[in-house]
């Protein structure tokens, strides 16, 4: 064939796989035999072989990427990443009915019921009908780039069926491992490792972060999408027409989605899936249902987390039984006494159940919880076990009834309740379990990010009284932590260059280190973001912090509070006159290099080795002595070393100082 009817045949072979993959995994509902496919796709491959120029990005052969991933760059998303609200009963969905009616000021909403995924939310962002990034949810504003694996998903396409894209598209989805790739992704396992993955949603969570795409297409992953998060062309005016508009699109939609009058009409629809669900083939973990008029939608609007036009009501978690074999205290960072049950190992929803939080004394008392009970445990929030309830009639009359313990296990000071609080508290701020617990959380990658303060040194360095709060970290000595058995030279001087290194973290990550109460890291963000630095927060009062967006008097009267104990204000000095940062130069919000790792090789004309470090750290970048998986770039100058072949090999994107320059 010449040169134009060849190019001809390969747009027009691209364009059919495309669509017949579409069909497929999308519609799931095929027009031709999987021998015609096989047959086009490989005419595809041979003339794409002869004819390399005529390869495109959208090519179905092209869906594979061939080199594995070093690392996933953080992604942050155009429009933050929402969650939703759960439900978990008829009374709760009705609570929520009765919210968007008085909101709205109807008698009654239309909404559209969706099955809830149970798999990992990402967002796919499409520029001129090209698939450009995928990345996955993260903390809702940053997540991660995992766009080579996402190809690797034919429910995923690389390019908009439509003729004229939208120039610029951002759609959200759920990526989930269909029941039968779960149980080939597990039987493999279980060959390779001997264990497989407790359930679909792990899977499909580990399978998605694999460093190579080729092990993320064995895995059979699907997607579905199911909202629109921001486009330049106009949308549907309800959520019924958007689905529709997003299967034309070229997604994968539910396909048992309904339109509704409602809450009654919802709740059919939840009691009809819940007895449904095993027959679907994949994991569903719920019911999602949306006010279906957008402009409902708009005029509800949203919180700082989720839209309050949508809710999940959650199917009621799987219960099994055990028995109660001890109740042990645990002091966290706040000083507060959690009682948690010990349990014979039971296997439930998925994976293997030992330990219960019985969160406080009423919740014992209530549920008249004893050791030597047999009780039913459930996964509460898809993670934390929780107690439901004693199986009385199995009572043996050895159970022995529990009493909170009078002085903290930890410190001996005695405990006390304020009075309407049902937390028992110490109050010891010396206490040493909560010293372990905040200088545990004060090396922890969303607080200063000090690599190398794991539990067991954290937990030696108190026992040496090298440290007793927070404050002390910064002034450990290389003689200090060497008196640590194991702990070599190595060790040693990387935990000092990562304790000096945290002082440059932003001031939100100082702020939200010292644990005040009730301050998480959102806040942490805001109090930064709005005052810029430690010493006007400190100097700000209760009714000034509540002007803040999402801070009510609870989070206001912490923090003052917090800086009204002398004890803690020296922390914070101490912290101070480490160098540790208390004020954000007013660029210092962004750190454009955050999370990048750079290594240098060779010998630099433009800067010296320092220089360059230098400029990458304070850029938010890191600058290692190793090229590894976390290597994100290698910058080559005059006759680099080994570490240049490495990079090579790795296939890991090399600099040389001008394209550094033109970075930096
Ligand atoms: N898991 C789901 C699902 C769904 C949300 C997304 C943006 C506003 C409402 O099947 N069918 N519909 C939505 O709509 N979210 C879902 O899952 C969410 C996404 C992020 C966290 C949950 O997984």
């Amino acid at each position: 064939m010449e040169k134009e009817s060849v190019k001809a045949r390969v747009e027009e072979l691209r364009k059919s796989l495309n669509y017949h993959i579409y069909r497929y995994y999308s519609l799931d509902a095929p027009e031709i035999s999987d021998a015609e496919y096989d047959a086009l796709y490989r005419e595809l491959v041979d003339l794409e072989k002869e004819n390399p120029a005529l390869v495109t990005a959208d090519s179905p052969t092209q869906r594979v990427g061939t080199k594995p991933a070093e690392g996933f760059a953080p992604a942050t998303h155009r429009q933050k990443m929402m969650s939703l609200d759960n439900a978990f009963n008829l009374g709760e969905l009705k609570a929520f009915d009765e919210r968007v009616r008085r909101g709205l000021g109807v008698s009654e909403v239309e909404y559209v019921c969706e099955l809830k995924m149970d798999g990992l939310a990402v967002a796919l962002t499409y520029e001129d009908g090209l698939l450009v990034r995928g990345a996955t949810r993260g903390d809702g504003e940053t997540g991660e780039d995992i766009t080579n694996n996402l190809r690797t998903i034919p429910a995923i396409p690389l390019r908009l069926l439509t003729e004229i894209p939208p120039a610029s598209i951002e759609v959200v989805g759920e990526v989930f491992m269909p029941l039968k790739a779960f149980e080939e992704a597990n039987k493999s396992r279980m060959e390779e490792r001997g264990q497989g993955f407790a359930n679909p949603r792990n899977a499909a969570a580990g399978s998605i972060r694999q460093l190579a795409p080729g092990v993320v297409a064995k895995r059979h992953l699907s997607m579905v999408t199911f909202n629109i998060s921001y486009s330049t062309d106009a949308l549907p005016d309800n959520h019924g027409e958007l689905l529709h508009y997003i299967q034309d699109l070229g997604f994968r939609v539910g396909k048992h989605s309904r339109l509704v009058n409602g809450i009654d009409e919802v709740w059919a629809f939840c009691e009809e899936w819940s007895e449904k669900k095993e027959s679907l083939g994949f994991d569903i973990d719920g019911v999602v249902l949306k006010v279906n008029p957008s402009e409902q939608q708009t005029a509800l609007g949203a919180t700082s987390r989720a839209p309050r036009w949508a809710i999940a009501y959650k199917f009621p978690a799987e219960e099994q039984k055990t028995t109660v074999k001890d109740i042990v205290i645990q002091v966290g960072r706040m000083g507060a006494l959690t009682p948690v049950a010990t349990l014979t190992p039971v296997f439930v929803d998925g994976s293997t159940v030992t330990h219960a939080t019985l969160h406080n004394e009423d919740e014992i008392r209530r549920k008249d919880v004893r050791i030597g009970d047999v009780v039913v445990v459930r996964k509460a929030g898809d993670i934390i076990p929780e107690i439901v309830r004693v199986i009385e009639d199995e009572r043996t009359g050895k159970e022995e009834p529990y009493e909170m313990p009078k002085e903290c296990p930890s410190c001996g000071s005695p405990v006390f309740r304020v009075n309407g609080e049902a937390v028992t508290r110490c109050n010891n701020t010396l206490c040493p379990e909560q010293q372990f617990e905040q200088i545990l959380h004060i090396g922890k990658r969303d607080a200063m990010d000090i690599e190398g303060l794991g539990g067991s040194t954290v937990r030696k360095l108190i026992d040496l009284g090298l440290v007793s709060d927070i404050s002390d970290i910064y002034y450990l000595t290389k003689e200090d932590l060497a008196q640590m058995e194991g702990f070599k030279e190595k060790s040693v001087a990387n935990l000092i260059a990562a304790i000096e290194k945290s002082k440059k973290q932003p001031l939100w990550r100082v702020i939200y280190s010292l644990g005040a109460r009730n301050v998480g890291r959102s806040v942490s963000k805001d109090f930064a973001k709005t005052y810029g630095s430690m010493d006007v927060l400190m100097a700000t009062r209760e009714e000034e912090l509540e002007e803040i967006e999402g801070v009510g008097s609870e989070i206001a009267t912490s923090m003052v509070a917090y800086f009204a104990e002398p004890y803690n204000v020296d922390i914070v000095n101490k912290l101070r006159n480490a160098g540790v940062r208390m004020a954000d130069e007013e660029d210092e919000n962004e750190k454009p290099l955050e999370g990048v790792t750079f290594v240098l090789t060779g010998s630099l004309e433009r800067f010296t080795r320092n220089e360059a470090k230098g400029l990458i750290e304070a850029l938010g970048g890191k600058v290692s002595s190793s090229v590894g998986k976390k290597t994100n770039y290698v910058v080559v100058g005059e006759n680099p070393g080994s570490k240049y072949q490495k990079a090579v090999d790795l296939g890991i994107t090399v600099l040389d100082e001008d394209e550094l320059q033109g970075m930096l």
